[in-house]
């Protein structure tokens, strides 16, 4: 039985995870560094534990730190939030090691799922559909040039340590091989200090759709429907909404089952997300991320189920409370990510909130740790707010979004609320029409001064 879970992250998402603690009865322990020590995760938590200076390398990823903290605290769990330590599968080894549970997946499902090769290969024999390309590792670039001209160009070259963007490159035709090819390996080996490299088939005008799931490990598997997750800038994601305007019931019941199959055959266990690009009716497998994303409340708003509550269970060893018949989809929901930053030029733009008002009423929810005199730190992520909208159609979501954003308040900082507003207003986006380049192409087209 988990009684004290220390909670190994900051914002919006150490004070979601507290109060799935609060809820169950369990206490948390914050962690923060210098910097956070006014943070809303430390005020609100039942302890809390400075675990060093500003700089996330020397605080939020300081795994001796952070397992000297809960030590000390007496924590029995530890909770990694996302980003940071969540997919670092020797820090969650490490965790184990100490006898405290991790709250996720297994360390080997996370190095597993971080080599986007052996990922590939491990979904592919579980009937995931995949893209064609590679069987594997490219070595040489002979091997790349006749990979290519088998699966027919375009091709992209990855890197088999990327994921999230990094160390692609784009080969239009076979005289483009070459560079792309040098290029990366090139970066794959500084960006990653691995030169490991595979070629897939490109597809240029893809949806970015992802299933949830929660395994327990017993055997017991469910789907939470899909995210879309499209519209993003430089891959970060702006908008998520869930259920996708592209999907049919019958595709949307197809891809669950397959994913839960998958997910049972390889002995999965907690919260994941099978990633998938979409195009003309298919679906093909990009990655798996073994942690609770960013993006999870619009899947709770939809089907009513506490991700980190589950999680929590089946990592203290419970079966799932409940099998896929017993899951009801509700509706629609959209999360708009609001940083602090310029709506224009999207630079960072940390400074003191002044007035503070978080839009509320009925299907509205804002998860965010800002308050009225906090002073946004330079020294993270730009997210300090998720504004969740609920609806019962897209079109009634999409009003409620509307009157929420007009509604919030951040004074003294640019937010990206007025690119919410914009976006949210665009044909292409109330028709459901987009897909993963449409936001770039958006932007770019705003008025300038
Ligand atoms: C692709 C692709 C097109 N074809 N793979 C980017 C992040 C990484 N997780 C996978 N990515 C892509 N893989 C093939 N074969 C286009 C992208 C991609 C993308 C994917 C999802 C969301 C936004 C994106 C933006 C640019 C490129």
């Amino acid at each position: 039985m988990i009684e004290k879970i220390l909670i190994a992250n900051r914002g919006e998402i150490a004070l979601r995870i507290q109060r799935a603690c609060r809820e169950m009865g369990i206490q948390s322990v914050a962690v923060h560094s210098i910097a956070d020590a006014d943070a809303m995760h430390v005020r609100l938590a039942d302890e809390s534990i400075c675990i060093g200076p500003p700089p996330a390398r020397e605080s939020y990823l300081n795994t001796h730190a952070i397992i000297s903290a809960a030590t000390i605290s007496n924590a029995d769990a530890i909770h990694p939030g996302y980003g940071f330590l969540s997919e670092n599968a020797d820090f969650a080894a490490m965790v184990e090691e100490h006898d405290i549970a991790f709250i996720g997946p297994s360390p080997d499902h996370i190095r597993l799922m971080g080599d986007k090769i052996a990922a590939k290969k491990a979904v592919a024999d579980v009937g995931i559909p995949i893209l064609p390309g590679s069987d594997g590792e490219v070595t040489s670039l002979v091997d790349a040039q006749e990979i290519a001209m088998e699966t027919g160009y375009p091709i992209l070259i990855k890197a088999a340590a990327g994921g999230g963007g990094r160390g692609m490159k784009v080969a239009e035709d076979p005289a483009g091989l070459e560079e792309a090819y040098q290029f990366a390996r090139t970066e794959a080996e500084l960006a990653f200090g691995n030169d490991a490299i595979y070629i897939e088939k490109f597809l240029s005008q893809p949806r970015h759709i992802e299933v949830q799931v929660l395994a327990d490990g017993h055997g017991n598997v469910v789907h939470l429907g899909e995210r879309d997750c499209s519209l993003q800038r430089r891959h970060q994601k702006v908008l998520e909404e869930a259920p996708s305007p592209a999907l049919n019931q019958t595709q949307r019941d197809a891809i669950g089952e397959t994913v839960t199959q998958a997910v049972k055959a390889i002995g999965y266990k907690s919260a994941g997300t099978i990633e998938f690009l979409f195009e003309d009716g298919e679906f093909y497998f990009i990655e798996m991320n073994t942690r609770l994303q960013v993006e999870h409340p619009v899947t709770e708003m939809i089907c009513g189920i506490d991700l980190v509550r589950e999680m929590i269970r089946v990592a203290g060893g419970a079966p799932l409370g409940f099998k896929q018949s017993d899951i009801r989809f509700h509706g629609h929901a959209i999360e708009c990510r609001i940083n602090a930053e310029d709506p224009r030029t999207f630079n960072p733009s940390p400074g003191r909130i002044g007035d503070y008002h978080a839009p509320g009423g009925l299907g509205v929810r804002v998860d965010s740790g800002l308050y009225s005199g906090y002073a946004v730190p330079p020294y993270y992520d730009s997210m300090i707010a998720k504004l969740i909208v609920h609806a019962t159609n897209r079109n009634e979501c999409l009003m409620r979004l509307r009157r929420a954003l007009e509604e919030f308040v951040i004074d003294g900082i640019s937010t990206s609320i007025p690119l919410h507003q914009g976006l949210i207003g665009a044909p292409d986006f109330i028709n459901g029409d987009y897909d993963i380049h449409w936001l770039e192409t958006f932007v770019a087209e705003l008025p300038g001064d």
